[in-house]
């Protein structure tokens, strides 16, 4: 692939020694480079058969049909710029952006394009067969142009792996008999149980499922139909399951192999047509023990998390830790987005997270039952399947139809428009919101009385200069900036008690809301979490702007966005924001990844989240479910590619 490359020549002048940093940084460029884009400058030394050759090796990015998109623009762009300057004038972010690069770029070569490679890749990694039904899952996914790659599938045999350690048929009665269910029978779904006066999630799940049903076997998707994720198992039983799983993890012989699922006709039997009494387990109704005591017991005994108690004074202000070099980040910004998010290595988000200070209500088990949602902190046992909101066409959820203007159209801005949700904040606890702490941060207004008077806002401290260094921080400009740019404000306060805001009058007014589409003319839209996750991130990614996210909910994309790539990660501290935020707007190079980011992760976002994407997703998690549930599950699989048919030999 290297043959391709031709560097500037203006890059060779000052080189150093290949094991240095940057030139390793260079080095995942010019891979990134190949891979990933065309520029115009290689189309200018190659003739349009060698371009195909490379577009044909790297299929992700439909370069042949869409030479001058702007992403391949952005990236050419970017690349000037990283080239001509030299190793000390690099920014970790660069640094980062490069590794990010060079990572997806290897992701990418491994997509499979037919059922049989597809089916190896599946039992390399997942020690079983795939399970019944796989061929026409692939096949869809062939017909529907879908990037098949079997880590973008991990998070499903994350979540049901403890399944595997609970006994298939209890299971299926469980998942039969929940309050909502997305149930299949005979190739056909429908929704079950009342949701009168609720959000329409139920429908929208039904709708989706219903595009696959002909091909999924009968199987009951329960459905937790609160905002907050309910299961909470302690570690210690998780592991328990887990253990039970991996024990029984085998590949059958093809021959003793069942290729037919058992059907769920004999528990409809059973039951009754009428009989659609729940299992309960017991339900943790109060903020007592704290949310944060239950999440810390599904963390591993040694993780740093797990013997801190929740605070039980939310009076002081917070502190942020900021002598702390966590194993996540590189020189002081995030670089595993999945490490970032996780509760069990951050005692600190005790503190600063609305959803450890006090969660707008709570009903939580720590028994293991079978319940799919849209999102779940990193230590929830839920199911997760695509967040209901990205299947509604509402542009308050999906932006609209329009997704912004040009990247070279829109001003150098930073907007934020949302309610002072993330939990029920009070007098004595306001301060410890994330979503308080990221609007002060926007704050022209409080960043400057920092700068001026070393005052400390109510909810952070600016990073010390050691941590984050550039030019506005030293001189003092940075409020000075933020007023410049930045148009973030709440538009209801929600003070608890409701009406009685006076503890947070002085700090913030609300402003009025404006529709996603006009908040596409701002270049940066930080994305932070509310009761649970923001439900915006995909129409965020789908628009020219970039988005800014830190979160500590997982989502059922994860595996397929790269931070650095597709989109900007912050620490959920926020203590990085400023920062970010500078190197994006304070060279001609910043703006270039800007854009680049911003370009890249909307023309992925065009590729793998796409409504058919979560099809496929929710289709393989259906059929995973399915299996779990069926008392031939150690036997059951797809195996049709590894049977030679009598006569062939
Ligand atoms: C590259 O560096 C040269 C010399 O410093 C400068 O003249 C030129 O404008 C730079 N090009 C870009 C794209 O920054
Ligand atoms: C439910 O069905 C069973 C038989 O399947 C019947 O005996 C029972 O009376 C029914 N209950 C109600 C409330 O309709
Ligand atoms: C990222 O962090 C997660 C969670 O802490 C960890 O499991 C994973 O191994 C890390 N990935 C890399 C590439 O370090
Ligand atoms: C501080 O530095 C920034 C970035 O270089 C510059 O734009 C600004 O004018 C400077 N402000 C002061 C007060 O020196
Ligand atoms: C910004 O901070 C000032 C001073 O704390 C406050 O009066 C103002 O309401 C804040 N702005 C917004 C939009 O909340
Ligand atoms: C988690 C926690 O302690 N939250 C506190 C927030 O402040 C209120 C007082 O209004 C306490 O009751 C909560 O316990």
């Amino acid at each position: 692939m290297m043959i391709f490359f031709r560097k500037p020549s203006s890059a060779s002048a000052g080189r150093r020694a290949p094991e240095s940093f940057s030139a390793i940084a260079r080095f995942a460029f010019v891979a990134g480079f190949v891979s990933l884009i065309v520029t115009g400058f290689l189309f200018s030394q190659y003739s349009p058969d060698q371009v195909r050759r490379v577009a044909a090796k790297i299929p992700h990015l439909d370069l042949i049909s869409n030479p001058d998109s702007e992403a391949q623009q952005a990236a050419s762009e970017y690349e000037r710029f990283v080239f001509n300057v030299s190793d000390s004038e690099l920014h970790p972010i660069d640094r980062l952006i490069a590794s990010s690069r060079k990572a997806h770029n290897d992701l990418v070569a491994k997509r499979s394009f037919d059922v049989a490679t597809a089916a190896a890749k599946y039992r390399d990694r997942r020690g079983r067969h795939p399970p019944p039904g796989f061929e026409k899952w692939m096949e869809y996914a062939i017909g529907h142009d879908a990037i098949v790659l079997e880590d973008f599938f991990d998070r499903i045999y994350h979540d049901l792996n403890p399944f595997w350690g609970l006994e298939p048929n209890q299971l299926a009665d469980r998942a039969r008999t929940w309050h909502h269910v997305v149930r299949v029978r005979d190739g056909k779904a429908t929704p079950v149980g009342d949701v009168a006066g609720r959000v329409p999630w139920l429908k929208l799940w039904t709708d989706l499922v219903s595009e696959a049903a002909e091909y999924l076997p009968d199987v009951d998707m329960p459905i937790n139909y609160m905002d907050e994720s309910r299961l909470l198992v302690n570690w210690e039983d998780i592991t328990a399951l887990v253990a039970k799983a991996e024990a029984a993890r085998a590949m059958s012989p093809p021959e003793k192999t069942v290729r037919k699922y058992r059907g769920l006709a004999y528990i409809d039997t059973a039951r009754g047509a009428n009989e659609t009494k729940a299992y309960d387990p017991a339900w943790i109704t109060t903020n007592s023990p704290q949310y944060w005591d239950l999440s810390r017991a599904a963390c591993a005994p040694d993780s740093p998390s797990r013997q801190v108690a929740a605070l039980k004074d939310f009076s002081k202000s917070p502190s942020l830790p900021f002598g702390w070099r966590p194993a996540y980040s590189s020189e002081g910004y995030v670089k595993n987005y999945t490490g970032s998010a996780d509760p069990c290595s951050q005692p600190h988000l005790r503190s600063i997270h609305g959803t450890f200070i006090e969660p707008l209500s709570i009903s939580t088990s720590t028994e293991l039952i079978p319940l799919f949602g849209g999102c779940k902190l990193p230590t929830n046992n839920e199911i997760l399947i695509p967040g209901a909101m990205y299947l509604t066409d509402d542009p308050f959820y999906s932006g609209g139809d329009g997704h912004g203007p040009q990247w070279t159209e829109k001003k150098t801005g930073i907007i934020w428009r949302g309610v002072a949700s993330g939990g029920r904040n009070k007098k004595e606890n306001w301060s410890h919101f994330h979503r308080h702490r990221l609007l002060e941060m926007l704050n022209g207004t409080t960043v400057t009385a920092l700068e001026k008077d070393g005052a400390r806002a109510m909810t952070f401290d600016m990073a010390p200069l050691q941590a984050y260094d550039y030019e506005r921080r030293r001189n003092g400009s940075v409020g000075e900036f933020l007023s410049q740019v930045a148009d973030a404000g709440f538009t209801d306060l929600l003070c608890f008690p409701g009406g009685q805001c006076d503890y947070v009058t002085p700090h913030f007014h609300t402003l009025p809301s404006k529709p996603m589409a006009e908040q596409y003319v701002n270049k940066f839209i930080p994305d932070a979490d509310g009761n649970s996750f923001s439900a915006r991130f995909r129409g965020l990614l789908l628009s020219t702007s970039l988005p800014l996210k830190a979160t500590i909910y997982a989502e059922w994309h994860d595996d397929r966005l790269a931070p650095w790539l597709h989109f900007a990660p912050l620490d959920n501290t926020f203590q990085d924001l400023h920062a970010v935020l500078d190197y994006f707007t304070s060279s001609a190079k910043g703006d270039a990844a800007a854009r680049l980011l911003a370009s890249t992760g909307k023309r992925w976002g065009e590729q793998v989240l796409r409504r058919d994407d979560m099809l496929l997703y929710v289709w393989r998690l259906l059929l995973e479910f399915a299996r779990v549930c069926d008392e031939n599950r150690l036997k059951l699989g797809y195996v049709d590619d590894l049977i030679i048919p009598v006569g062939s030999h």
